[in-house]
């Protein structure tokens, strides 16, 4: 049995469907989930779903996932600005990993367009809304062949 795809999401992605639908749409973090595990089942692939608000928290998941996953798909939220320390964690993270944002980040205030998380991802995907994680499902697929 293959490892599953961990798929990460950080601090306020909880708050999905509840305010800003124009930036973030009108889906909740929940709704999303859901047809990420029907999805991931459609190709073959075991999904868990975590969503934290604490960097730490984060890291501990990336590390536990050294073992227990074989990609990560993550959304670090406003961490991908700022954490060095999520960045650390990916690196020694073996599998391919996959960034996403529902925005696009680049259109965004400047503080936004820097992510160091993108100094490890193995793709980046913003601005497809919350289809952006069925097109990191589909890739971390083929990906994992
Ligand atoms: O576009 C994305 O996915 C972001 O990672 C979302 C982060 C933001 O800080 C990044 O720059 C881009 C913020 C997530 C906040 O999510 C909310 C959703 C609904 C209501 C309020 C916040």
């Amino acid at each position: 049995m293959p490892k599953p795809i961990h798929i990460l999401n950080g601090p306020n992605l909880n708050l999905l469907g509840q305010r800003q639908p124009e930036v973030y749409g009108s889906e909740t973090l929940v709704d999303v989930e859901k047809w990420c595990a029907t999805m991931a089942k459609e190709l073959g692939l075991a999904c868990s779903c975590l969503q934290s608000n604490h960097e730490g928290q984060l890291v501990d998941w990336i590390q536990e996932a050294r073992q227990s996953a074989s990609g990560i798909i993550i959304n670090p939220g406003a961490y991908s600005h700022t954490s060095v320390a999520i960045l650390d964690a990916l690196n020694a993270f073996d599998g391919p990993v996959l960034e996403v944002h529902i925005s696009n980040i680049h259109k965004r205030e400047a503080f936004r367009h820097h992510s160091y998380v993108s100094h490890r991802a193995d793709g980046v995907i913003a601005g497809f809304g919350t289809e952006g994680y069925a097109l990191a499902l589909r890739r971390m697929a083929s990906l994992l062949g």
